[in-house]
């Protein structure tokens, strides 16, 4: 007889639309999953990605037992072996050298709250080396902090109230596809859609206007833009006045900028920087959706900032269909309460910037560290200069990995433990990039072959090891504690959260009452908190050209439609693809399909070359996430950080093109 039941779930990948989705189960299996037709943003669709859950989740290379390396081999050992294994040498590390010489090392990599606790276990021991900065989109949440004092996004579809829309370095076609549905019917609705890239990206299908432009030049751009809604007068005098800080001094420095000028700089022609600014000023209410991509640049900070000042001077801000939209931190701020609660008993703690990661662990010797813990991270695919990320952990004695597959960074450990997947655990997911709801994803199947959960493995790690402090209770218990905030602030119960999408209302229009979080309670286009930090106080545009006669060729490796950073890639073979400009070929005599080097100062992978007209000649496009046997795009990457955020330079990365394999 055939048994068939409905789960309803969510996505936890660290992406924008945290997804509400529908598993089926038949005859005990997993067999379907969809979009949840009742959360209005997931509106009964997922994409590519979060289907993949259930290949992730049968795959014969999933790890499903504890392993322990011997020599250059793993062995499988029960639980209670690796238990006995990790609480013996934490022990061992901690009487010798201290807690801070342990680095526990984990991002995104899954997005439910449960599994937070890792960083509690270790506040709990007394405090490790953690990492600080950021891979993914600091820059720009450091460069809203400045301006508005916080970072706030509108309510997704409020989109269809803007009549000009400006994607600018994002990709929502490929990964953000709740925001792409919008962007559909605003089209649809007569809005103008401009989209700003290097690259076509399939957003451009999404857009009524492509704008190609060199990288690194946004921050021009959008001060060519302010100069021309100044010139023309389309700037709003009364949102100016009482609600912005420095504005003089802005309106004095962007006359430098004009569109001739800032043609020469960008690639953009100055006709259509006009034509650009005067849809932005005019054709009201605008939003802008910004990315990340755009902001792992030197000039970053500054960059996100620049395309800030055209939301203020324009009074986009704070109106239906309005806003400049990159993040936000909204659900997040009622969270955190055991954690916090936790801080008391660190004695020590000791940060590395996760850019220079290899460089702080190579370079440390009070305490050097002696053991990592790696959780919900690949970080010897995505940290840049691998080269040296991975001396160094080879470094590190003893090295623990939890992950599901055997990556590239659980191949250098010691002690690799299997981590349970979405389906096998009860747990509440949302994000802070875009998506205003938080999910609960409900557990569908045991897990297979009796899979500790993260949640259950730090509390047998706690209690062994007799730490005091940490939470021993049930995981819906806190579960229950860790949400109360929220069921306090919005007088909504637990049952409904576990039953119900919920969206947090405050995150509509946000910054309606015109009250920032500033100190000046304005919108700072001058941050005293910036000056002191070393920054500039305004927003400002310095290119930092890193390319040099032989590195001529700029490397951009965003994210790719069917994986969420490098997890998917273990699915795929075989060299990399390179895309490039076909008369870039031309000029290095290279043809379509041929096998080649690409060389930066860091490192040398070997790739497939593809001509593609959607690349702006100059540039190279890899995806980022090929695992080592294809070869890591950041062998090549530089591990320095962006003027804030201590957010990682990815793209400032230039490279050749060598013929000879
Ligand atoms: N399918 C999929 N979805 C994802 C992810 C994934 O890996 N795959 N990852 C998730 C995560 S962790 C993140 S951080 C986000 C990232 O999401 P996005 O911000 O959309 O993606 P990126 O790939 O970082 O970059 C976006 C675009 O910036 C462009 N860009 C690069 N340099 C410049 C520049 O100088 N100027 C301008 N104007 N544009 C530039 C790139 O060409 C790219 O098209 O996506 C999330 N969602
Ligand atoms: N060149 C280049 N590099 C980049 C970027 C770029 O644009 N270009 N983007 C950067 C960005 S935006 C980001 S966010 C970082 C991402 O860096 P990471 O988060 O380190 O990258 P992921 O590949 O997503 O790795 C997450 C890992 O967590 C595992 N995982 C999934 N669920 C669980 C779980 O429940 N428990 C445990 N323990 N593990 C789990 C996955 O299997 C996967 O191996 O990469 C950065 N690196
Ligand atoms: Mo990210």
């Amino acid at each position: 007889m055939r048994e068939i039941r409905t789960v309803k779930i969510a996505c936890p990948l660290d992406c924008f639309d945290a997804c509400s989705m529908i598993a089926t189960v038949e005859n005990g299996k997993v067999v379907k999953v969809a979009g949840d037709k009742n959360n209005p943003l997931t509106a009964g669709f997922i994409c590519e990605k979060g289907r993949q859950h259930i290949k992730r989740l049968y795959h014969k290379d999933r790890i499903l037992n504890s392993k322990k390396r011997m020599g250059n081999k793993f062995v499988d050992i029960t639980y209670e072996e690796a238990i006995h294994e990790i609480t013996d040498k934490i022990s061992d590390v901690i009487m010798r050298y201290g807690s801070r010489s342990i680095l526990h090392y984990f991002e995104g990599g899954y997005s439910g709250i449960s599994k937070r606790v890792d960083a509690i276990f270790f506040n709990c021991l007394g405090g490790a080396t953690v990492s600080r900065g950021s891979l993914c989109m600091g820059a720009g949440q450091q460069a809203q902090k400045y301006d508005f004092g916080d970072n706030k996004s509108h309510c997704p579809s409020d989109l269809l109230n803007s009549k000009t829309i400006i994607i600018w370095g994002r990709n929502p076609a490929d990964n953000n596809s709740h925001l792409a549905q919008y962007l559909r019917k605003s089209q649809k609705n007569g809005s103008r859609i401009y989209l700003i890239d290097p690259i076509k990206t399939n957003s451009a299908k999404l857009s009524t206007k492509h704008i190609p432009i060199r990288p690194a030049t946004d921050g021009a751009l959008a001060l060519g833009m302010a100069n021309v809604i100044i010139s023309e007068d389309l700037v709003d005098h009364d949102f100016v006045q009482n609600h912005v800080k420095g504005y003089e001094s802005f309106v004095e420095y962007v006359d430098q900028f004009t569109p001739e000028r800032v043609e020469g700089i960008t690639g953009v022609k100055a006709e259509e920087i006009r034509d650009l600014a005067i849809a932005y000023g005019q054709v009201k209410p605008s939003s802008i959706y910004i990315g990340y991509g755009m902001q792992r640049y030197k000039n970053a900070g500054d960059t996100i900032r620049c395309i800030d000042a055209l939301g203020a001077i324009t009074g986009n801000i704070g109106i239906n269909g309005g806003g400049v939209n990159y993040s936000h931190t909204s659900i997040g701020n009622f969270m955190g309460m055991h954690l916090k609660e936790s801080e008391k008993y660190v004695k020590d703690r000791r940060t590395f910037v996760k850019a220079k990661l290899g460089e702080h662990i190579l370079g440390c010797d009070n305490p050097p560290i002696k053991m990592v813990w790696v959780s919900k991270a690949n970080p010897l695919v995505q940290l840049p200069n691998l080269k040296k990320a991975i001396e160094s952990f080879d470094a590190i004695p003893f090295k623990v990995v939890v992950d599901l597959f055997m990556t590239d960074t659980a191949k250098h450990a010691d002690i690799v433990l299997p981590a349970t997947s979405i389906f096998e655990e009860d747990d509440f997911i949302y994000s802070s990039m875009f998506s205003p709801y938080l999910n609960y994803s409900h557990k569908v199947i045991e897990p297979i072959n009796r899979v500790m959960g993260e949640y259950e493995l730090f509390r047998v790690l706690a209690k062994k090891l007799g730490l005091k402090g940490y939470p021993d209770i049930e995981k819906d218990t806190y579960l229950k504690r860790e949400l109360a905030p929220l069921m306090e602030k919005y007088d909504v119960r637990y049952d409904f959260l576990k039953q119900n999408s919920f969206k947090i209302e405050d995150i509509q229009i946000p910054w309606s009452d015109k009250k920032f979080a500033t100190p000046s309670g304005k919108f700072e286009m001058i941050s005293e908190t910036a000056l002191k930090n070393g920054q500039s106080a305004s927003p400002q545009y310095i290119l930092y050209d890193n390319k040099d006669a032989i590195y001529n060729m700029r490397l951009i490796t965003p994210h790719y439609k069917s994986s969420l950073n490098s997890q998917n890639f273990a699915f795929e073979e075989g060299n990399p693809v390179a895309y490039v400009h076909p008369d870039d070929l031309v000029i290095s005599g290279i043809e379509d399909g041929q096998t080649v080097f690409i060389e930066s100062k860091y490192g040398k992978l070997k790739v497939t070359i593809k001509a593609d007209a959607k690349i702006l000649s100059g540039v190279i496009m890899i995806y980022q996430g090929w695992w080592h046997r294809s070869g890591s795009v950041n062998f090549l990457t530089p591990d320095e950080i962006c003027d804030m955020g201590e957010q990682t330079t990815y793209y400032e990365c230039f490279c050749r093109i060598i013929k000879d394999v």
